[in-house]
């Protein structure tokens, strides 16, 4: 998901281009402006966390952009492109580590298991929204 951060910043291109770049596979998107509820509910697992209430404030500011990516290990290798939660710990090279200063305004959020990624699309995503597509090079040797 690019944040309220990558948005009003004009970097959507730039991260999807990094994505795309990798070799993953773009498989849903779309914009949408988050109620608090459903933002609590992404971030359940954060709920009593001191940061809880700016994170839930912050990604309902303005919209975001809910993607759904596939390819070999797309979870570690989108994780390993978004860097560290803190960006300043972030690789340079990573997208937190090149756009980011802030914790909270870190610019994209990535799910960090296969078990995650199935409760986030879900909670974005009908199945009508979601394209079980090949790539030209999907095929090749
Ligand atoms: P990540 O997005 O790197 O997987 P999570 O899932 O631990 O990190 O945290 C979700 C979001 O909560 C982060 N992207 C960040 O915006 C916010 N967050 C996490 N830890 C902190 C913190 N210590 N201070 C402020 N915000 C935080």
């Amino acid at each position: 998901m690019l944040k309220p951060d990558a948005i009003q910043r004009r970097l959507v291109g730039e991260i999807i281009s990094r994505l795309e770049r990798k070799g993953l596979k773009l498989v849903g998107i779309k914009m949408v402006w988050m109620s608090r509820q459903k933002a609590e509910e992404l971030y359940a697992m954060h709920i009593g966390k001191p940061f809880f209430d700016a994170l839930v404030t912050f990604v309902t500011s303005s919209p975001v952009i809910v993607m759904a990516w596939e390819g070999e290990n797309a979870i570690a290798a989108i994780r390993q492109l978004i860097g560290t939660t803190n960006p300043i710990e972030a690789d340079v090279g990573s997208i937190r580590g090149d756009f980011g200063l802030s914790t909270t305004l870190n610019l994209i959020h990535g799910a960090d298991s296969k078990q995650s990624a199935i409760r986030e699309i879900e909670l974005f995503f009908s199945e009508d929204e979601l394209f079980s597509h090949d790539l030209c090079d999907d095929a090749w040797i």
